[in-house]
């Protein structure tokens, strides 16, 4: 098999069953570090989680929120019972599992025979992804459905990336990786990975990768905030939503100093020198003026990182969520490129795939939405269609919604027209662990395991693991209560809905997919290859070999010549629109994570939740002229809607943003997290379909204009929607 190193016995013999008294092996799906867990088990109850020292992937990392899910799973206001809505929000009371499936199965059967699948939408949220096994059975129901309308958090999160990667590579999920083992420096561009545990890289010794990169070269964070990260490294700060101006001047520097591997872009790449001529007026003069950094700042760093055979420019949350964030990451990838940094040591490189070529069946084909025409990507449409796909009157209106694993009335665009919408609609079905600040207006709320109580692979994570790494684990307890697995659920609805008599089956469908891919045994052609019965009895999970960096490019690369796409019409359109917008110079708005929150949930869990105080950090210079010290009650507005929260002056801030978290100001089912505090600051975020990037539909989250005043009356929320 090609599995690395001495991973353990090849017997998970002497294992507990779920529920059974003893030591479990588990890992946590929190985040997407995936970092190996184990679970004292005693009664029947997890009486402890800790580290997974022989995990070899994590080898005992953990960060607090890990332990912290056993808090979810006997968490007092968590649904045990499934539960249907008799009146207002939030105004439940407990149904059987029977009763409320044959409900929902005839409700909508009337739905899909009147106004049909058009009428018919899904939001599923960022947890849904990680439960690998079960979404296949998701995914099928909505296929059979016909439903083309899903929504989730991609819009929120990387779609842009996506969008860029199409242009690139001819794939939206094919993603560079950082070859942070070998590279000696690094330019993070957007994200905090010391308290985020890193996205679209899973390494859960990322801190140690990053230390070990600072101490035989550099590490440059380029951030509004002086971040965990940036304060442990180097940290170039500079206004949000600018960062398109300093990685084209730093492209164009390249080029103009013949900096630029142009050999490489030739073996490599087309369409290099279209963009390095339309890069032209972009200079590091009108960036620095742009960024509200120095000039010698930015043409230092682009030589600096010429310089380096073994360098890498990274990127994430940070700059996929702006006006020109399509052109951002295109243009971060484009300096590896000029800097011969692609498919080389310490340089990007695509990771591994379990599969090639691997469809997730039933994923509906890409549409543009009914308001505003947005484009859906990888079938997902941008939050910010949400709410009129639900209002705006006409045949194809959404009138029955499932929403699993997600809360967009606090983590999307619109909240307050969303809550509108989800009130109005003729069947909302959630399933969820808690009555949240969007599923409140649902119908039903269907009770569903956590991760402990489920088994689960690390699939999702697996194409952007630095060192490819699989585990599977199976369930630690029993389902706690009444609830059920979302498997179980959807495969039920499918057969009351559609008499299917053919359900997939989650493990299957991972047996078939790591036997057909890179590191499988073929169907038996391969007799050392992998099987899902062999990784079973490699309970602590298992290192695989690393494919070569050609070969990796060579499956990567989808467009026919091979190449790397750096022009064409989009590249052109967008550095055309990017010349022609002008920044007013108002307080930008950009967010931040806290290493005891994730998203909108866990805040129920008290030992996350005491030490967090959410406040807008302002630096003291936009402070002054209004009047504004720490502590004071503040109003941030804009067109789109106004929150009243508490304010903290910060030198880590840029000078004119100010920077608040996201996912606070509850007022779902969780007592603990509705006394938290905090506002929901998505309510700033635009809302008009026309004032998002149109080629990706990404909501603007990081770099809104904003203005903030000293709020009126202390204790007198502005527009009803301020911190309790
Ligand atoms: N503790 C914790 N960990 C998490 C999460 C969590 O909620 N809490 N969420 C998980 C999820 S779902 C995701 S997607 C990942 C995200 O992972 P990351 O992207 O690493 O996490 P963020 O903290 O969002 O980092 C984004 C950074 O971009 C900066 N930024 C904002 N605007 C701009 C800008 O215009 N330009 C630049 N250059 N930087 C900007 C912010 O200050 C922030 O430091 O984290 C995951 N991990
Ligand atoms: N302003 C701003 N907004 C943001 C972001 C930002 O950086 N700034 N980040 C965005 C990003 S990157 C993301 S990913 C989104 C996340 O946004 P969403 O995906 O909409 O929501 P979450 O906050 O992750 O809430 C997840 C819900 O799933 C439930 N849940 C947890 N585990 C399970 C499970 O195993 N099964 C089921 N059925 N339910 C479960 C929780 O109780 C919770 O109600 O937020 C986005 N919103
Ligand atoms: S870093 Fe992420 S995966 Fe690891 S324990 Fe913390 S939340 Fe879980
Ligand atoms: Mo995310």
């Amino acid at each position: 098999m090609a599995t690395r190193g001495d991973m353990g016995t090849e017997a998970a013999a002497g294992l507990p069953e779920p529920g059974e008294d003893g030591t479990h092996v588990t890992f946590c799906h929190i985040c997407e570090a995936v970092c190996g867990m184990v679970a004292q088990v005693s009664g029947g109850r997890i009486a402890k989680l800790g580290p997974d020292r022989d995990n070899p992937h994590s080898r005992g990392h953990i960060c607090i929120k890990g332990p912290s899910m056993r808090d979810v799973v006997y968490d007092p206001d968590r649904l045990l019972r499934p539960m249907r809505r008799v009146g207002g929000p939030s105004e439940f009371e407990p149904v059987g599992w029977e009763e409320a499936l044959a409900d929902i199965a005839a409700r909508l059967r009337a739905i899909l025979d009147g106004p049909g699948s058009e009428a018919v939408a899904a939001y599923l949220g960022n947890p849904v992804f990680f439960n690998t096994l079960h979404w296949p059975v998701v995914f099928d129901f909505f296929a059979r459905m016909k439903t083309g309308k899903l929504f989730g958090p991609n819009s929120q999160d990387h779609v842009s990336r996506m969008v860029a990667n199409n242009l690139l590579y001819g794939d939206p999920l094919r993603m560079p990786l950082p070859d942070l083992a070998d590279c000696d420096f690094l330019i993070i561009v957007g994200s905090n990975p010391l308290v985020s545990h890193g996205s679209m890289i899973s390494a859960p010794r990322l801190r140690e990768q990053l230390d070990a990169i600072a101490e035989r070269g550099r590490i440059v964070v380029v951030d509004p905030r002086r971040t965990e990260t940036a304060e442990r490294f180097e940290h170039l700060s500079l206004r949000p939503d600018t960062d398109v101006w300093m990685l084209a001047a730093m492209v164009r520097t390249l080029f103009d100093e013949q900096l630029a591997d142009l050999a490489f872009l030739d073996e490599h790449c087309v369409g290099w020198r279209a963009l390095r001529d339309a890069l032209a007026p972009i200079t590091p003069a009108l960036a620095a003026e742009r960024c509200g950094l120095d000039e010698a700042a930015i043409v230092g760093l682009a030589r600096d990182f010429a310089a380096v055979p073994r360098a890498v420019a990274y990127s994430r949350a940070g700059i996929c969520r702006g006006r020109f964030s399509t052109l951002a990451n295109l243009l971060l990838d484009a300096l590896n490129m000029a800097g011969g940094k692609f498919c080389q040591p310490g340089g990007s490189m695509f990771g591994h795939a379990l599969t090639t070529g691997s469809k997730l069946k039933g994923r509906p084909p890409d549409r543009l939405s009914r308001v505003g025409g947005l484009p859906s990507v990888i079938s997902f449409l941008p939050g910010v269609a949400m709410p009129d796909e639900l209002l705006e009157p006409g045949v194809d209106r959404v009138r029955a919604l499932f929403m699993i694993a997600g809360n967009p009335v606090l983590s999307a665009p619109g909240g307050e027209a969303l809550e509108r919408a989800l009130g109005g609609l003729d069947l909302f079905v959630a399933c969820d662990l808690f009555v949240n600040e969007s599923n409140k207006y649902a119908d039903y709320i269907l009770p569903t395991v956590t991760f402990l109580e489920r088994a689960g692979a690390t699939t999702l994570t697996f194409g952007n693991m630095l060192a490819p790494y699989l585990q599977y684990v199976r369930p630690v307890i029993e389902p706690q209560g009444d609830v059920r697995r979302e498997d179980e659920i959807f495969g039920e609805l499918s057969r009351r809905l559609f008499a299917a008599t053919d359900v997939p089956v989650g493990e299957e469908i991972l047996d078939g997919h790591i036997r057909i891919g890179a590191f499988g045994n073929a169907f038996g052609e391969r007799p050392d290859g992998l099987t899902l019965d062999r990784l079973k009895r490699q309970p602590h999970g298992i290192m695989l070999e690393s494919q070569s960096r050609e070969e990796r490019k060579r499956v990567g690369i989808k467009h026919a010549d091979g190449k790397v796409h750096l022009w064409g019409d989009a590249i052109r359109d967008e550095l055309a629109r990017l010349h022609a917008f002008r920044d007013d110079g108002a307080l930008r708005l950009f967010g931040r994570r806290h290493l005891m929150s994730i998203n909108s949930w866990m805040h129920n869990v008290e030992r996350l939740v005491r030490s967090q105080h959410p406040t807008l950090l302002i630096h003291p210079d936009d402070a002054a002229p209004r009047g504004i010290a720490t502590g004071d009650r503040v109003v941030v507005a804009n067109d789109y809607g106004a929150i009243e929260v508490e304010a903290e002056l910060s030198e880590a801030v840029h000078r004119g943003s100010v920077c608040y978290p996201h996912g606070w100001g509850h007022d779902g089912g969780w007592r603990r997290a509705n006394g938290a505090g905090g506002a929901n600051v998505n309510l700033l975020s635009p809302t008009d379909p026309a004032a998002v990037e149109q080629l990706s539909g990404a909501s603007l989250l990081d770099g809104i204009d904003v203005r903030v005043a000293l709020a009126a009356t202390p204790a007198c929320p502005a527009d009803g929607k301020g911190e309790t």
